[in-house]
């Protein structure tokens, strides 16, 4: 998948976002950046959300997901998802390619993180720059270091209805998240961009795990993974562990 980043703001933009507005209430005395929940993060019309490109930390979030599969060949790898500690609507994102520390920590579900990175709205730009995909962005982390500082239990998924990841508006919340569905019909294997349709409209793709088998008229009785937005809203099960037959 072709990404491109927005470069960092100089270090005197963000001083002076720092010393000018007004501090959000769980502002800390940290230099990482001011402290935001996840859900913040994710509300564009809450009154703390710092907007895009801004330098933010957040404190024990837990780790949901971590993309060990290179599906392509070509080396995609590497985003982690984090969530609040309390799951619902608006409590999960995207790390992209962050720096684990220390680097010898493989995460995993259950992690609990310390986060330090900028705010992105992520959307492909053509050659002049206007966004391919107008129906919508991913909500993610970019330039983030993620500490580990302890462990608890993996988090359960949220059980929403299949029907929610076919429509924009009710997908958006759980964009980030960890998510289970429920009896769904697959109405083809997966397509040359790795996403196969369900006959709700949902679309399962295979960035961190790839069903077997995957070809139209498949039932699958159970599947939870974290939901991400690319021309799409889509879930990504993590492993043979998240496909129930
Ligand atoms: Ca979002
Ligand atoms: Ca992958």
């Amino acid at each position: 998948m072709l990404r491109s980043h927005r470069p960092c703001l100089p270090l005197v933009a963000l001083l002076f976002v720092a010393a000018c507005d007004p501090p959000p209430p769980t502002r800390t005395g940290g230099t990482a950046g001011l402290e935001y929940s996840i859900i913040q993060l994710q509300t564009v019309t809450d009154p703390d959300y710092p907007g895009v490109d801004a330098r933010v930390l957040i404190r024990d979030a837990i780790v949901t997901a971590v993309d060990t599969y290179d599906e392509d060949g070509e080396g995609s790898v590497g985003s982690v998802w984090i969530a609040e500690p309390v799951p619902g609507p608006w409590s999960g994102v995207q790390l992209f390619d962050p720096v684990v520390i220390p680097a010898r920590v493989r995460l995993a579900p259950g992690d609990i993180v310390e986060v330090s990175a900028t705010l992105d709205e992520f959307v492909l730009l053509d050659a002049s720059g206007r966004p391919m995909d107008r129906d919508g962005t991913e909500t993610e982390l970019v330039d983030a270091s993620v500490q580990k500082i302890g462990e608890t239990f993996p988090p359960g998924p949220t059980d929403i209805p299949e029907a929610y990841l076919a429509d924009l508006r009710q997908a958006e919340p759980w964009e980030g998240c960890l998510v289970r569905l429920t009896d769904l019909t697959l109405t083809g294997g997966y397509d040359r961009y790795g996403e196969a349709p369900t006959a709700g409209g949902a679309s399962i793709a295979n960035e961190m795990y790839e069903i077997p088998g995957a070809e139209a008229g498949l039932a699958i009785r159970s599947l939870t993974g974290v939901v991400t937005y690319f021309f799409g809203f889509k879930i990504l099960p993590r492993g043979p562990e998240d496909v129930e037959l």
